[in-house]
């Protein structure tokens, strides 16, 4: 684990309100899923169901986060010291884990792909996903630029087979949507992939010349925004999606 820097209290604040904030989107956007769900024909209920799964995970993550950050810190004359109680790293890990694999499975299934091709894409996916996470923590947890830098490309190996999963294998699966739904399965990869690149470039913050409190800043406020993006945005468009779908076979 590594040593916590000291923080200034604007640093503290701003990381402490990321968190909270974060939390709250995460449990407003668990209950509109589940609450919504009926609203989509039953053969995308699955997807949604999954959606309010992985921002629920992500909601019970961010508490532990949320009151980990408090027990970590003290403040002493006027600025933030580490209390000596570790912030755990491994919740945002333990989280990516479950979370990842699953929001790869939300896209699939609102495609609605064939079963054979669900299936197949699913393990190929959630497995290389699960793969790049568990690539990661070796780097996150390590202060050594070297073993961070070493890490961080053995996760990249994955990662970019999953872009290119996303946009060359499954390019004309796309390419098979309904029209009125074929622009809104294509923003959700683009969203994927943008919001997904945000987590590699901030494990690098430490790397880059950032350091000490600036740097454990950044980083907690970096993967909160890329985690909001992630799930709680891309579930919407996974909905939107769904409601579109569903609307247009005129069956709900
Ligand atoms: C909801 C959480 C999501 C979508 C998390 C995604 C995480 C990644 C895409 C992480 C990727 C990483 C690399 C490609 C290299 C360095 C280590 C990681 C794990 C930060």
């Amino acid at each position: 684990m590594e040593t916590l820097p000291t923080l200034t209290i604007g640093q503290y604040n701003l990381v402490f309100n990321i968190f909270s904030l974060t939390l709250a989107t995460f449990a407003a956007a668990t209950v509109f899923f589940f609450l919504q769900r009926n609203r989509v024909a039953p053969e995308f209920r699955t997807a949604i169901t999954i959606t309010g799964l992985v921002t629920f995970i992500a909601l019970y993550h961010y508490i532990q986060i949320l009151f980990d950050w408090k027990g970590a810190f003290e403040l002493v004359d006027g600025a933030y010291v580490a209390s000596g109680t570790p912030f755990n790293d491994a919740y945002r890990y333990v989280d990516w884990l479950l979370t990842v694999p699953l929001l790869l499975v939300e896209l699939l299934l609102v495609m609605r792909l064939s079963r054979q091709e669900t299936v197949s894409k699913g393990w190929l996916l959630g497995g290389l996903a699960a793969l790049m996470i568990i690539l990661g923590y070796p780097g996150e947890i390590s202060s050594d630029a070297g073993t961070r830098w070493l890490w961080w490309s053995l996760s990249m190996i994955p990662f970019l087979i999953i872009l290119y999963q996303l946009f060359i294998g499954l390019g004309d699966a796309i390419a098979r949507q309904p029209a009125e739904a074929r622009g809104l399965v294509s923003t959700a990869r683009y969203l994927t992939v943008i919001a997904w690149l945000f987590y590699p470039v901030v494990f690098l913050f430490p790397m880059l010349g950032l350091t000490g409190a600036g740097a454990e800043t950044a980083v907690q406020v970096g993967y909160s925004i890329a985690d909001i993006v992630a799930k709680a945005v891309f579930g919407m468009l996974i909905y939107t999606i769904a409601v579109i779908k569903t609307d247009a076979e005129g069956s709900a």
